[in-house]
């Protein structure tokens, strides 16, 4: 197909080392959202932090230095208003730097807005941040690959309240049937929505029973779990399968700072500087209780 081959997928990382950057993505949005005026999803960021870091650092074949490449994979971030955690993952793999993400963040004409935009962004695949369009998106984008021959995979992360929206379940029933083998969903499996607990909103369960009922694969793990979250990836199906794969992610809103965890609060938000020193204090507990 004339494609220049694209070697490596994320850097052969050991899961201790992914726990590592994970540690270091939920740092750094921390001290984020302490220094930037106003509000961070950090809510879905954190529950978010570990699959980002395995899907960058591991799971997806792109080359932060050749950004063209058109075998590389596709991400789309169907979660949009996380673009922030998505926006540090990709500077700790060596995207961009952190340091400019943190300069213009949130700010009018900013390439890093509160939501992503691929016209600004070099390495952001697709403009997100409206809910529910990001997997029709990503069918089309598996469908193109289809039909050009092409063998990446397009991978789509979404929020588990996101796949409320009708717009979703079109989008996988025609996945199934255009037997889209290279598409991969992740769900962020957190159980909040905006201002509520899921279930209070919309009866979600028995949540992996609908996926597989529109005739996906459906793999559930612990979305914390960075052992887990590898081995689903090693696991994937060849790309010329007929079945999309879906990866349900059980999660924490607020994952690893105690005051954030199952918070409504925390959706979004701000931190001061004692809050910041709070928050870091807490990842820092939580990580000690995690290693023994
Ligand atoms: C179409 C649309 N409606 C409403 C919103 C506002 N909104 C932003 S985040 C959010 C909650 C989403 O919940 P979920 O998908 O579970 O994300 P998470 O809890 O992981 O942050 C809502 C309603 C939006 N961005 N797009």
């Amino acid at each position: 197909m004339g494609q220049t081959s694209l070697s490596t997928g994320g850097s052969p990382h050991t899961v201790a080392e992914l726990e590592d950057l994970a540690f270091e993505l939920r740092s750094k949005l921390l001290h984020l959202c302490g220094t930037y005026e106003g509000a961070v999803h950090i809510g879905g960021d954190l529950s978010a932090a570990d699959i980002l870091t395995a899907l960058f650092e591991y799971g997806l074949h792109v080359d932060p230095t050749d950004l063209r490449n058109p075998s590389r994979d596709r991400f789309v971030l169907s979660k949009g208003h996380a673009a922030v955690c998505m926006y540090i993952a990709m500077s700790i793999r060596g995207f961009f730097s952190y340091e400019g993400i943190v300069d213009t963040y949130g700010q009018l004409d900013s390439a890093y807005g509160m939501h992503p935009c691929k016209v600004q962004l070099p390495g952001v695949e697709c403009s997100t941040g409206s809910l529910g369009h990001g997997l029709p998106i990503a069918v089309g984008m598996a469908l193109s690959a289809r039909g050009r021959g092409e063998s990446h995979r397009v991978v789509c992360l979404l929020g588990d309240g996101e796949t409320g929206e009708g717009s979703v379940w079109e989008a996988a029933m025609a996945a199934r049937s255009n037997e889209l083998g290279n598409l991969v969903a992740f769900v962020d499996r957190n159980r909040q929505l905006m201002t509520s607990f899921a279930e209070e909103r919309v009866v979600f369960e028995p949540y992996p029973d609908k996926w597989a009922a529109f005739g996906w694969n459906v793999v559930h793990v612990d979305g914390h779990d960075m052992g887990q979250l590898v081995d689903a990836i090693d696991a994937l199906p060849e790309t010329s399968s007929d079945r999309p794969t879906v990866v349900i992610c059980e999660t924490v809103k607020g994952k690893g700072v105690d005051f954030m965890e199952h918070n409504l609060a925390w959706h979004a938000g701000s931190l001061g500087a004692a809050d910041l020193e709070r928050a870091m204090a807490a990842l820092e507990a939580s990580r000690t209780k995690e290693s023994v």
